[in-house]
């Protein structure tokens, strides 16, 4: 695969891509970041992200992993005490999930963000933008119904940590993409260059496949489960024998949940695929690919029930590190 493939593999969309096709002819050295609000517990939302700065630290970027804390405590998510600690706790899981430590730069968002010089070109960066503009950037980010001070000023830091921390390319999911869209536009005024932006899929609601798959809402699966509960929440998902399935009564948008989990987690990281099956039911089946493992499903060649046993499997085998590195924090 050439680095542009690799850079760009499973990305919904890359902004602009000219400029990550000019970052792709000589990755080496270059920065990519992506910034987490140290809350709550790791989902594989949250991984899917780190999936991408693995294949970026395999394409010779550096990486940067903002632990964004003075964000998540302007997003209401806690006292700076509690946040620090979730953070610390969030560093060593990332590093037991596979992002390579020596080839990883970790900062707390504090470590900059409250400098003089920051805050100065964070107010020139607050003359430049409307209310609404910040309101709408916050969107899919903001905690509670109505919009505070604190959440129009988080997505203009979110701009400046690009500057600050002099990346190359910011990562993010798609909910992110406001925000950058809000970099790009008003980051010049301040003698920046706009940033190259990457974002990734959302995946679905895994019980019902509308929406997308979040802690607060719904079933989501944690970096803390046991085999036992993955076990669990996959055999309850939604997975149809077809990889774009029908709207739903109140005609919602749906994905495949457990389809979306292969293509985003199980395949980039593991490569291939095997599903156990008894003989009596064909043999086990091997994939070198997600098509040919969607497209069995879709001919109903795999069954929803093994599909979903193997992703149990293979999900284990991806929390597995990070849960044991939790057991390890706890006792
Ligand atoms: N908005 C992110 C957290 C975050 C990301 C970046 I990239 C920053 O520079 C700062 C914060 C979230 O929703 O988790």
């Amino acid at each position: 695969m050439d680095a542009y493939d690799l850079i760009t593999r499973n990305a919904a969309e890359v902004v602009t891509e000219d400029e990550v096709r000019s970052l792709a002819e000589d990755p080496d050295g270059k920065r990519a970041y992506v910034g987490y609000e140290p809350s709550g517990v790791l989902h594989i939302g949250h991984m899917l992200t780190a999936n991408k700065l693995i294949e970026l630290q395999e394409a010779g970027f550096e990486i940067v992993v903002l632990l964004a804390d003075v964000h998540a405590y302007l997003n209401g998510k806690g006292t700076f005490e509690e946040i620090r600690e979730t953070a610390d706790r969030m560093r060593e899981q990332f590093v037991a999930y596979g992002l390579e430590e020596s080839d990883t730069e970790f900062v707390l968002g504090s470590e900059f963000q409250l400098d003089e010089e920051y805050t100065l070109d964070l107010h020139a960066l607050e003359l430049e933008t409307n209310l609404s503009r910040a309101e709408r950037a916050m969107a899919e980010i903001q905690s509670g119904d109505t919009a505070t001070v604190a959440q129009a000023v988080y997505p203009l830091m979110q701009a400046l940590d690009i500057v600050y921390l002099d990346v190359d390319l910011a990562i993010g999911g798609m909910e992110q993409r406001k925000v950058h869209m809000l970099a790009r536009d008003t980051l010049p005024s301040i003698g920046a260059d706009a940033p190259t932006c990457l974002h990734t899929p959302l995946i679905a609601d895994l019980s019902t496949g509308v929406g997308k798959m979040s802690s607060s809402a719904g079933v989501s699966i944690s970096m803390e489960d046991s085999e036992e509960e993955l076990r669990e929440k996959v055999n309850k998902a939604y997975c149809p024998p077809s990889r774009d399935p029908e709207p739903d009564a109140d005609g919602e948008d749906r994905d495949n949940p457990v389809l979306q989990i292969f293509e985003y987690h199980v395949f980039p990281r593991f490569g291939e695929v095997v599903v156990e099956r008894p003989e009596q039911y064909g043999g086990d089946l091997e994939y070198d690919d997600y098509e040919s493992l969607a497209s069995d499903l879709d001919s109903g060649e795999l069954h929803p029930a093994d599909a979903k046993g193997a992703l149990a499997e293979y999900l284990n085998e991806l929390v597995a590190p990070g849960r044991e590195k939790i057991r390890q924090q706890r006792s």
